[in-house]
C-alpha cells in the first residue's frame, strides 16, 4: 500500500505546472535508505525517499516519503520560502501507524500578528471550514507547537482510510494550491529591518522543528542515530547548515 503516493504525484505535478522549479541539491545518502523490521510474517521492508526543489521565490520544497506496508505510511512535505519574503510555510504531516491515521495540514505562519494574520491566514479559513464536518478537530498537540500553527490549521485524526484518500487529499491540494497562489501575489521584502525579522522567524521555526521532529523517534528505531540526525539537520531542516558561511 502505498496511500500518500498520489499526494506526492499531485504536488510534484502541480509544482511543475506553476513554478520555475530547480532541483535542490540531496546530500548523498539521503535520497534513499532501506531497512527491514519485524520478523517471520511481520517482516516489513521500509523505504524513505526524499525529494527536494527549489524555485525563485521558494529556498527550498522538499518532500520525505516513508514506505513501511499498511500500518506505516508517512508523507511529510514542506515548503521553505526564500528569506526575502514573507509567505508562510506550507505544511503536510501524513501520518499513518498502527494505531491510525494523524494529518497535520497548514500554512504556517511566520508571525502571529493580526496584520499577518489577515493576509495568510484568513485567505484560508473558508477552505479550513469546508473539511471541519469530515475532518474534524485532532485534540491534544504540543503546547509549545502553537506558536508555529495559523488559525487555519486543520489537524485531524480520520478512522477511515477511505477519509484519508478522499477529503483528506482534497483538502492537501486547496490548501497546496492555495499557498501557490500566495506565491504568485508575493512581492520581495527589501526593508533590513524586515529582513532580519523574517531570518529570525525562519530560524525559530526551523530550529523548533529539527528539535522536536516527532519523527526522530521513528527514524532511530529504523535506520539508527547517525543517519536519523544527518537527515533531520542535512535534509529535512537544513537552514542552519545553509547559513553557515553567509
Ligand atoms: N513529522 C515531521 C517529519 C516527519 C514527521 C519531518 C519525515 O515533522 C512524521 C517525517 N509526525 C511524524 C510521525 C509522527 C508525527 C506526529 C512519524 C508520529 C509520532 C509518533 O506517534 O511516534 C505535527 N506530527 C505528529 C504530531 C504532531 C505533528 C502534532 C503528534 C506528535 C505528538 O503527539 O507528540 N507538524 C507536526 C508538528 C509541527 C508540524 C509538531 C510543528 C511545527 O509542522
Amino acid at each position: 500500500m502505498t496511500l500518500y503516493q498520489p499526494f506526492l504525484d499531485y504536488a510534484l505535478s502541480l509544482l511543475t505546472e506553476r513554478l520555475d522549479l530547480q532541483p535542490y541539491p540531496i546530500p548523498v545518502g539521503l535520497e534513499r535508505k532501506e531497512c527491514s523490521t519485524g520478523k517471520g510474517k511481520k517482516q516489513e521492508v521500509v523505504v524513505t525517499t526524499s525529494y527536494a526543489f527549489k524555485s525563485p521565490q521558494l529556498r527550498q520544497i522538499r518532500a520525505a516519503h516513508v514506505q513501511g506496508g499498511d500500518s506505516l505510511q508517512v508523507l511529510n512535505f514542506v515548503i521553505f520560502p526564500q528569506l526575502n519574503y514573507d509567505l508562510p510555510f506550507f505544511g503536510a504531516d501524513l501520518v499513518t501507524l498502527p494505531g491510525g491515521h494523524l494529518i497535520a495540514l497548514d500554512m504556517q505562519p511566520l508571525f502571529q500578528d493580526a496584520a499577518y494574520q489577515k493576509r495568510y491566514s484568513e485567505p484560508v479559513l473558508p477552505i479550513w471550514q469546508t473539511y471541519q464536518q469530515d475532518l474534524p478537530w485532532g485534540g491534544d498537540f504540543p503546547e509549545e507547537a502553537k506558536p508555529f500553527f495559523s488559525p487555519a490549521f486543520l489537524w485531524t485524526r480520520p478512522q477511515e482510510i477511505e477519509l484519508v484518500e478522499t477529503r483528506v487529499f482534497e483538502a492537501f491540494k486547496d490548501y497546496l494550491r492555495l499557498h501557490l497562489d500566495f506565491v504568485d501575489q508575493a512581492q520581495p521584502i527589501t526593508d533590513s529591518q524586515r529582513l532580519r525579522e523574517i531570518l529570525g522567524a525562519q530560524r525559530r521555526y526551523l530550529n523548533y522543528r529539527a528539535a522536536k521532529d516527532p519523527a526522530r523517534g521513528m527514524f532511530t528505531r529504523l535506520y539508527g542515530e547517525e543517519w536519523t540526525e544527518e537527515y533531520i539537520h542535512g535534509f529535512l531542516f537544513d537552514l542552519e547548515r545553509s547559513l553557515v558561511g553567509i
